[in-house]
């Protein structure tokens, strides 16, 4: 076999000799030969997994976020292993540093938990020198992010022309309230989004206001949609060499979390939608989604039902769906065999109208055993239940810590913190979560290190204030 390899290699290497026109046509064999194999792709890795790098290694962002939406993505990136180079104001910095703080002078943990694995760097973007440095980031990365009110950017002289012109590689990436139209110059905030993009007015129940979630999904929600923009920006430019500019809208975000609402909102047409509670209770729909308490928002009934301890533990409560295929299973467990036959309950259409009276029924049971001990029994047999679980209980949970979906980070001011690490897990790019960065605690090392700023320059920047606190600025004036 390995003699037979080497004739060919010969008879290669003198046909290659011999006609120049074989040459072109070996070229394109070998050249397709290579497609065939990977699609032009690298050899696989023969490292372990998980030591190859990370998954967005060699990705440097230029990160212009603040508060909440453009921090979670920006985190995300870094996570996934990018450079994450954070501008902000001198002396000032995000203003979440300084807000709800709960150890005195400390960054806060709204501002440590959204901002790890980030460098700090601060740089007056309207001060000539700080414009002059923000130039060099701009040649030196591959995606500026930012979540300014709308015009911002453009006021600090950084337009999508002028970047573009700059460095036309470069994806500049936005969080806004809202896409162009109407309110597009709106500033906005994360209930504002859970509002206009359709959640409020779908949660909470059907006698009470509007009602807006814990999860943030119009901030943390958006920064994930803006972080999935930006990772298929980087990929398509790969193809066009170019840069392209990536909105997230955070209506939109919130929308795209709703959609199953829109869903509902149409099926109204087409008479009254069965599986909400309201339809049991004989309350007609009026024209628009209405608000369903605690009903699933799929096809299988649901409701958050009493647990045992509950008059004292505001979370001892659980999550029950009788889903169709196991309501025989449900039926024993909870001790109503009978229902399984009874025309009024044994098929999903008949218990329609007696929801309530089926999760009365079933929290009859529930309440006489903790939330933990109704899971144990429930999974044993496929039925889909779920345990309220506080923030407590999340926090000292040993399997979250295990995943690293939460994770203890130590923080030379504030000690040590409870992050949340990254909910997306790689085989083979593995999450170190570093804290976050003190205000500024980069600045000399970017400029010089990454900038190739040299001495010289880095004390006449120093003397200019772009990079330092105006009050600071004037003393060494
Ligand atoms: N150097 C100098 N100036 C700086 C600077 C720097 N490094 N960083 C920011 N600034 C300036 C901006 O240029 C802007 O100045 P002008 O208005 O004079 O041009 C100013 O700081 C404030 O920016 P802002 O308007 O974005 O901040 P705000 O606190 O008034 O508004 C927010 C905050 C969140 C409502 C607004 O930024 C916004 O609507 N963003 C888009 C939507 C969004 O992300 N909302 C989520 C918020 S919670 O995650």
């Amino acid at each position: 076999m390995a003699k037979r390899r080497t004739q060919k290699k010969t008879r290669s290497r003198a046909a290659l000799r011999k006609s120049p026109r074989k040459v072109v046509k070996l070229a394109s064999v070998r050249k397709s030969a290579k497609r065939a194999n990977g699609n032009g792709l690298p050899r696989p890795s023969t490292k372990p997994f998980g030591k190859a790098g990370k998954a967005l290694e060699g990705v440097k962002i230029l990160d212009f976020t603040h508060v909440q939406s453009g921090p979670t993505c920006t985190q995300l990136l870094g996570y996934m292993g990018a450079d994450v180079i954070k501008v902000e104001r001198p002396g000032v910095g995000d203003i979440t540093r300084t807000q709800l703080r709960d150890v005195k002078g400390q960054d806060s943990l709204y501002f440590t938990m959204l901002n790890a694995n980030k460098r700090s760097i601060t740089i007056d973007s309207k001060n000539p020198k700080g414009k002059d440095i923000l130039e060099r980031l701009i040649k030196h990365c591959d995606v500026l992010v930012e979540n300014f009110a709308p015009g911002a950017l453009d006021r600090m002289g950084l337009t999508w022309e002028y970047i573009h012109k700059t460095n036309p590689r470069m994806i500049v990436a936005s969080v806004k309230g809202f896409g162009p139209g109407p309110y597009e110059d709106c500033k906005v905030y994360e209930n504002i989004a859970q509002c206009a993009g359709g959640a409020a007015s779908t949660t909470g129940f059907r006698e009470g206001p509007p009602l807006v979630t814990g999860a943030q999904i119009g901030d943390s929600g958006t920064g994930l949609h803006l972080a999935f923009g930006i990772v298929t920006a980087l990929y398509q430019r790969n193809r066009t060499g170019r840069g392209q500019k990536v909105l997230a809208a955070m209506q939109d975000g919130v929308l795209n979390l709703a959609r199953v609402k829109l869903r509902d909102q149409q099926r109204l047409a087409h008479g009254p939608l069965t599986e909400y509670s309201q339809y049991g209770e004989g309350v007609p729909f009026g024209k628009a989604t209405p608000r369903a308490g605690n009903d699933s928002g799929g096809g299988q009934p649901g409701w958050i039902l009493k647990c045992k301890g509950w008059e004292s533990d505001p979370d001892a409560y659980i999550y029950f769906i009788t889903q169709a295929p196991v309501w025989e299973a449900i039926c024993d467990v909870i001790g109503k065999p009978e229902w399984k036959t009874d025309s009024d309950y044994a098929k999903p259409p008949a218990r329609l109208p007696r929801l309530k009276h089926i999760f009365a029924t079933i929290e009859q049971w529930t309440m006489t055993k903790t939330k933990f001990e109704v899971m144990e029994i429930c999974n044993k047999v496929d039925i889909p239940v779920g345990p309220i679980l506080s923030m407590k209980e999340i926090a000292e949970e040993a399997s979250l810590r295990e995943t690293g979906t939460i994770v203890e980070v130590d923080h030379p001011g504030r000690g040590k913190y409870l992050t949340v690490g990254n909910p997306v897990k790689l085989s083979d790019s593995i999450t170190e979560v570093k804290r976050s960065p003190l205000l500024g605690e980069h600045t000399d090392e970017i400029l010089t290190k990454v900038l190739g700023y040299s001495a010289k320059e880095l004390a006449d920047i120093k003397a200019s204030g772009a990079i330092t606190a105006p009050e600071k600025a004037e003393k060494a004036a």
